[in-house]
């Protein structure tokens, strides 16, 4: 069974899961856009995009799916089954549409697209993300002041999922010092190895640098 994989914000969602749940996985790093490997990855994900699960002859693709494999092939309830099902497919919801939406928003115009050359970033598109940000974030801070985890008594794939944009905060510029409960959260999120570093001994080039910007948004 191969993971493929890159050290951008969803693969290493994935493979934080592989690694957590001690899953049997050979995790190959991998760069499905580039044009010489898309011949190879359209039929793994017509999407070109990553993570992949390849299992025999089967591919699955998206991060939320191959949790929820790696988890079933592991007998865990990392993903919850059951009672707490429903709560955790809440959070997973209501996080890619609205906590995540909100951090990648930012994300996206500070840190992708300024890595990969896609353009200046968009001050009103930011704008925007940091006031979804700070309603989001609000919310979940009140939701994590009565719990240390998302579902239940301890970590799930909601924390993972919900916290996939956390790693990159501090490169976004998101203020999760403002929301102590939701920084209160990640801290703990923090001292679980395979969330991390996630990548710890994994043969996978780092992502190409962010440039620093000077006050007026220009490249130094
Ligand atoms: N909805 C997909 C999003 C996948 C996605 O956008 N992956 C990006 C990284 S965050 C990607 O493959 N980028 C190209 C790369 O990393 O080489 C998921 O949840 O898995």
């Amino acid at each position: 069974m191969k993971l493929y994989f890159s050290r951008n914000l969803n693969p290493r969602v994935a493979v934080a899961v592989a690694r957590y749940l001690d899953a049997p996985v050979e995790l190959v790093h991998a760069a499905p856009l580039d044009p010489s490997q898309q011949e190879k990855f359209r039929p793994l994900n017509p999407n070109l995009r990553l993570p992949i699960l390849v299992e025999g002859d089967q591919s699955l693709w998206e991060t939320d799916a191959i949790a929820c494999r790696l988890s079933q092939l592991m007998g865990s309830d990392f993903w919850r089954t059951g009672a707490a099902q429903p709560e955790m497919i809440r959070w997973l919801s209501w996080g890619t549409c609205d906590f995540v939406a909100s951090c990648d928003k930012v994300h996206f115009e500070r840190v992708t697209k300024q890595r990969y050359g896609l353009g200046p970033i968009r001050d009103d598109l930011v704008a925007e993300g940091l006031s979804a940000f700070a309603q989001a974030a609000t919310l979940l801070d009140s939701v994590l002041s009565a719990r240390d985890w998302l579902v239940g008594g301890a970590v799930s794939y909601a924390d993972f999922r919900m916290a996939s944009v956390l790693p990159f905060a501090d490169l976004a510029g998101l203020p999760l010092s403002d929301y102590p409960h939701v920084a209160a959260w990640h801290a703990r999120l923090w001292q679980i190895d395979a969330w991390r570093d996630p990548f710890a001994g994994l043969e996978a080039p780092e992502l190409p640098e962010v440039p620093r910007l000077d006050a007026a948004g220009s490249k130094r």
